[in-house]
């Protein structure tokens, strides 16, 4: 740095030179604040529980020598963590000071530290064991901003040190750009902290509630579904008869899938009840866990379309818990109410009917619920579509009459009550995946809760009709599978499905749209034979 003195100018004012360098490592370590803002805040949205910094941190401790372990554990005693965090952070600060220092310095070598450091987080957080897909996207993503308002900052900083020291420096446009500096790096800093440390809450809710589920020991259910022999015909393409729970669509109106404690879950039960009640998870549990076949379908599921999944949920009777409540005469309607606020009107007769089994779930396939498909309490009524029937993360039901209440849906154009529509689907052949001719088999799923499928038909073409084989139905409400063989001719064709229930209702042909209340039509494939 050169020495000439500002008093020698003639200036009216006295013009302060920066102290750059110290300027430039506050820039370094707002940059740094800036990146970790930014990867915590995307980790609540697209990483659950996987916080950068905690990453990182768990991929220090693993890889510190033993001896140096040992030597913080004698230290530091039982906040051996804490001030191994503390000493990460200070190295950070240290670093991202000294990135400040080198970009204003030797540009952009401070930009590539900070690439660099950015870079080893992204290793270091996906070699952790709970890495998901989307687990490089924060600490990348956070690096990007991050070099942006290094960038930015040390060209203020550059700004102010050149107004400062140019000849005949003015004393307002010195101040203007030193302002301009400590605006920006103001800024960055406030909103880095508020952001960082509002998403690091955030994220350890998210944690602790992700802890509480891997901790949650459920007692075995006092009774299990049986799957009969035949269940499950073995055929190519053919979807399988219970939907692994990575497989089941998901639907709901949630932005971000609700964080429920069990241990501080309760379920309300009001409205027009004798005694308005609260359980908590413990109380729910403990009324006893019995195994349900249900498959559950979406209003939106087109015919032929796949929001619908078959699942073994294990979970109490509603009606058990309605009847610790007392519904009182001239209800017709139970408004259930999630966390985040979504609510569903079912008919209280499809929630105390003994015969149907409307349940408070609490597993999916032998685990409890996974946190998109309701942890830690959802609802599972056969017959009835998703939207009026199986809220998730539900924390309340109002007894109530429909004259009185509307669900989320009804005022957006879908019916106040809507029973599963009968339908059958073909999963293979695929529409645009050749077959060879000869002996093609063509298979899918049918179902028709509560009743039950009966039987499901197959018309090749604009032939007969064709009963195909089902395999042997779990309960009524769930779905069947069901096969045709068929010698299949070179050329085009079009495979048409329906199917019968219990009752002995033909699947409607007339086709209607999703809106008000659930497609119905057959579906028909166009095959290529080849
Ligand atoms: N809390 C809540 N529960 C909800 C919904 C919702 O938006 N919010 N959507 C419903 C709909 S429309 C359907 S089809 C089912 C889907 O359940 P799934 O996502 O577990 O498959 O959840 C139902 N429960
Ligand atoms: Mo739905």
């Amino acid at each position: 740095m050169t020495s000439d003195t500002v008093a020698e100018r003639p200036t009216a004012k006295r013009v302060r030179r920066p102290h750059a360098w110290l300027w430039a490592s506050l820039a370094g370590i707002v940059s740094a604040a800036a990146l970790l803002a930014v990867a915590e805040l995307l980790a609540t949205l697209v990483a659950r529980s996987a916080s950068p910094v905690l990453a990182v941190g768990s991929f220090i401790v693993d890889i510190v020598p033993r001896p140096l372990k040992e030597l913080a554990i004698t230290l530091f005693g039982e906040a051996d963590k804490i001030a191994l965090l503390a000493g990460i952070g200070l190295g950070a600060a240290v670093a991202s000071a000294v990135a400040g220092v080198l970009q204003y310095r030797f540009r952009p070598t401070g930009a590539i530290l900070l690439g660099i450091g950015g870079a080893l987080a992204t290793a270091a957080i996906l070699t952790r064991a709970n890495a998901g897909a989307l687990s490089f996207v924060p600490p990348v993503v956070g690096t990007v901003a991050g070099i942006v308002v290094l960038l930015l900052l040390v060209g203020r900083l550059r700004r102010w040190v050149a107004a400062a020291t140019a000849d005949g420096a003015d004393a307002n446009e010195v101040g203007m750009n030193r302002r301009g500096f400590f605006l920006m790096t103001g800024i960055v800093g406030a909103g880095a902290i508020v952001v960082g440390v509002g998403a690091r809450i955030l994220n350890a809710t998210v944690a602790s509630v992700s802890a509480a589920r891997n901790a949650l020991s459920l007692p075995a259910p006092r009774t299990t579904v049986t799957i009969p022999e035949g269940a499950m015909l073995d055929v190519d393409g053919l979807t399988p008869l219970i939907t692994p729970n990575e497989d089941f669509y998901r639907v709901d109106t949630a932005l971000t899938v609700p964080n429920v404690d069990p241990n501080t879950w309760s379920l309300t039960i009001d409205g027009m009840v004798d005694q308005q009640i609260e359980i908590s998870f413990d109380q729910l549990v403990g009324m006893g866990l019995d195994e349900y076949g249900v498959t559950l379908t979406c209003v939106s599921n087109e015919v032929g379309g796949g929001l619908v999944g078959n699942a073994i949920w294990t979970g109490v009777p509603i009606r058990d818990v309605l009847r610790m409540a007392g519904v009182q005469s001239g209800a017709d309607m139970v408004l259930s109410e999630s966390v985040d606020g979504y609510t569903a009107s079912t008919p209280l007769s499809a929630l105390t009917d003994d015969n149907l089994d409307a349940i408070f779930a609490v597993e999916m396939n032998g685990e409890p619920l996974p946190f998109e498909h309701g942890f830690p309490v959802r609802m599972v009524v056969p017959g009835l579509y998703g939207y009026v029937s199986a809220t998730k993360w539900v924390t309340k039901l109002t007894v109530t009459t429909f004259a009185q209440d509307e669900a989320y849906w009804t005022p957006r154009g879908y019916s106040a009550e809507a029973p599963i529509k009968m339908s059958s689907r073909v999963d293979t052949p695929k529409i645009g995946t050749p077959v060879a001719a000869g002996r093609v088999p063509i298979a899918g799923m049918a179902w028709a809760q509560p009743v039950g499928v009966k039987s499901v038909e197959v018309m090749i073409d604009s032939g007969e009709w064709q009963q195909a084989t089902l395999s042997t139905p779990v309960n009524d409400s769930t779905w069947v599978q069901w096969m045709l063989e068929w010698d299949a001719e070179p050329g085009t064709h079009y495979i048409t499905v329906r199917a019968t229930d219990n009752d002995g209702n033909v699947q409607v042909q007339e086709q209607a749209p999703i809106a008000p209340n659930g497609s119905s039509g057959w579906q028909r494939t166009l095959v290529t034979v080849s």
